[in-house]
């Protein structure tokens, strides 16, 4: 897709209701610190249209940018952030959980996993809760720039192993920093949302009609003195017509 339009819409906290959205909706879970705002900035190619921080927690509503006004990517809080009291995470939770139950747009969930640790247990729960809230979660692993070619492929086994996941759920390495994945995941939401671009408008033929008399453009030469030369050659004497001088 060619993004012409990404900007945040709508914000949802814990106690806003969730947008009745017309356009097709794709969201993005993860523990927090996975790399999910900064997956949505390298998919809309915006550096910082989805605030991104080092410091898990920094997403803490539901964010939802329209794009293209063809549809909308959700960025989802983070889950399993320590730092915040036992209330806020069952809020967050109830939050996400009401968003994933009650939206009617939802397409599909893109889960995020570090490609570099095992899924956590909060990895585990969100993902079988989202297999049994009747969604097939694409999982992303995150963050493969910093892994090894070879060890990526150890990580997918492994992540894979862990969540349990059936031989068709999609595993995706990604990368913010290197682009990686980029295309695959695009490719996979057009598909999702039934998506297709619109075919480029017909180029204009700028061809001439042979039968025409080549234009100086096309010989070279300036239009200019050949009609001087040809009034030359016709009145002999004549000198360009104008305005007569005072
Ligand atoms: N090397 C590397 N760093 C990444 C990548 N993606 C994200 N990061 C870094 O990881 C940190 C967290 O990224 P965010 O995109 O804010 O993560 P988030 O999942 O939105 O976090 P919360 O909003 O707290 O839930 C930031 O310091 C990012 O720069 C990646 O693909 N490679
Ligand atoms: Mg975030």
């Amino acid at each position: 897709m060619i993004i012409k339009k990404a900007e945040l819409e709508t914000v949802c906290g814990y106690t806003s209701k969730i947008p009745e959205n017309t356009l097709p909706e794709i969201a993005f879970a993860g523990k927090s610190n996975v790399g999910k705002s900064s997956l949505i900035n390298t998919l809309l190619e915006r550096k910082s249209l989805a605030r991104t921080s080092s410091q898990p927690g920094k997403t803490q509503t539901i964010n939802f940018y329209n794009i293209n006004d063809v549809m909308y990517l959700t960025d989802l809080p983070g889950y399993g952030y320590a730092r915040i009291t036992v209330s806020e995470k069952e809020k967050w939770g109830e939050m996400i959980e009401n968003y994933l139950h009650t939206s009617t747009q939802l397409k599909a969930v893109f889960l995020l996993i570090d490609i570099r640790h095992q899924p956590s247990d909060n990895d585990c729960q969100m993902y079988n809760w989202m297999v049994y809230q009747g969604f097939y979660p694409i999982i992303i692993a995150t963050k493969a720039d910093k892994l090894k070619p070879a060890e990526i492929k150890d990580s997918i086994f492994v992540i894979r192993n862990i969540l349990e996941v059936d031989e068709d759920t999609i595993v995706l390495p990604f990368s913010a920093v290197t682009g990686q994945g980029k295309e695959e995941i695009w490719s996979l939401m057009e598909e999702l949302i039934g998506y297709e671009e619109a075919p480029e408008p017909e180029q204009v033929q700028k061809t001439r009609d042979p039968n025409k008399k080549p234009r100086w453009k096309d010989t070279g030469k300036p239009v200019a003195k050949k009609t001087a030369k040809r009034r030359e050659k016709t009145n002999p004497g004549k000198k360009k017509s104008g305005k007569k001088k005072k």
